[in-house]
């Protein structure tokens, strides 16, 4: 396979060709509001986009505003219920009657809490995945962006993590109408948890998390989690520890991405690019630099198979608005100049103005008899897979549902 050179350079060779790139952005989804001190501001979105236009790159792809996802959409994973509720509460209604004891059932609360209009903030960032799904099947784009997605903590039935609505596992649903299998990717700090859960049962797609394991949220992602049933060795996880620097993380995601592409021949891939992983995150504890980061969707458009291209977790705001910002150029083959041009946040970017940012010196806690240890083991997890499994074509995979999940709705019938 062609190399996508160095996590120092844009692609060259045969790579630098363009790619079709579809974006979606919807230009309330920064007007949302968790509340004061919430870690998660939907505000990046928006200033990502400004940074995004400011560099020209939007004369560079096809810009969409996606359609806000109806209910019969969020209903193609959630529960009727979840979806009813979360279409009919407000910060005004929670705590009255019905609503109140729903609270506990769907996680509400500080993590997750109600505020203005949230059931438009998961429309749109649902009709995002949505729209770059439809994009990709129609065979309309090459690359489908919507940073707003990557929500991968939303549960059936429950919000998780700051998401309440996973846009990937509709995405996914979405992509599997036309392609029989599907590679889900995570490279957020946090382990892919909601989206691994709904594909544990089935080969037609497959699961791969790098993440931080061991007293850290959500606390699932063991690297022995390998899926059940029809979907055992279709679930791939990569638990790393503290302070994972790019030439470690490149070290074990190349070769592991690498086998599974050879293996298991996705008809199209989706990234989830969560920017927690960058070194300074408030929240994450990895210490991967923008070029480190956007190496993994470098090596992931080298394969030319329908992308999909999703946000996440990112805290620190200023860098995850330069690392989307930077991955969009890699999408589309473009290079950036690294001082940035003026734009409506500037003043976010001081002292330096730059697109890049110097790691912090943080030690790496990956002991490499540890990572060359579960490279081997991962690589070997791989090799037990039949190559593209020939699986039947279906209309609607089977989704899994939590055991206490599958009780409860037993109970209702
Ligand atoms: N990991 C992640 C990915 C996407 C979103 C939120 C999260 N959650 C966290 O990062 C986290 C951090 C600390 C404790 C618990 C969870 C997300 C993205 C967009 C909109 C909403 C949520
Ligand atoms: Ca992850
Ligand atoms: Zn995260």
């Amino acid at each position: 396979m062609e190399s996508t050179s160095d996590a120092n350079s844009l692609p060259s060779g045969p790579d630098a060709r363009k790619r079709r790139v579809s974006y979606f952005y919807d230009p309330t989804i920064g007007q949302h509001y968790y509340g004061q001190g919430h870690p998660m501001k939907p505000l990046r979105i928006q200033m990502a986009h400004n940074l995004i236009v400011n560099y020209g790159l939007n004369h560079k792809m096809d810009i969409n505003c996606p359609f806000l996802a109806t209910t019969d959409d969020l209903s193609q994973f959630h529960s009727d219920d979840y979806v009813n509720f979360l279409a009919s509460v407000s910060p005004d209604t929670l705590n009255q009657t019905p609503f109140s004891r729903y609270k506990e059932r769907f996680n509400i609360g500080q993590d997750c809490p109600v505020f203005d209009d949230l059931f438009g903030f998961c429309q749109a960032s649902a009709g995002g995945s949505l729209g770059a799904a439809v994009k990709l099947n129609q065979g309309d784009a090459d690359i489908a962006i919507n940073w707003a997605g990557g929500l991968h903590h939303a549960k059936m039935s429950a919000a998780s993590g700051f998401c309440y609505v996973n846009d990937i596992v509709l995405g996914i649903l979405e992509l599997l109408k036309v392609h029989r299998r599907v590679l889900y990717i995570d490279i957020d700090v946090h382990h892919g948890d909601g989206v691994e859960e709904a594909f544990y049962t089935t080969d037609r797609v497959m699961t791969v998390s790098f993440h931080k394991f061991g007293d850290f949220f959500p606390g699932t992602g063991h690297i022995e989690d390998i899926g059940v049933g029809l979907g055992k060795n279709y679930s791939l996880n990569v638990p790393l520890n503290d302070g994972i620097d790019d030439e470690d993380f490149r070290w074990i995601f190349r070769p592991v991405i690498q086998k599974v592409m050879e293996m298991y021949q996705p008809e199209a891939v989706v990234l989830q690019s969560g920017a927690d992983s960058l070194s300074g995150d408030k929240l994450g504890c990895f210490n991967l630099s923008i070029k480190g980061h956007a190496d993994c969707l470098g090596f992931l458009r080298s394969f030319n198979i329908p992308l999909m291209v999703l946000g996440g977790g990112g805290y620190t705001i200023r860098n995850v608005v330069r690392c989307w910002c930077y991955e969009t150029a890699v999408a589309i083959g473009e290079e950036l100049d690294d001082q940035l041009p003026e734009n409506d946040y500037y003043g976010y970017f001081a002292p330096n103005y730059t697109l890049l940012f110097d790691t912090c010196g943080m030690r790496n806690l990956n002991k490499p008899e540890d990572l060359v240890e579960m490279r081997n083991k991962l690589l070997e997890q791989i090799s037990k897979m039949p190559h593209a499994p020939s699986v039947q074509f279906q209309t609607t995979p089977s989704i899994t549902q939590a055991p206490e999940e599958a009780e409860e709705n037993m109970d209702e019938r």
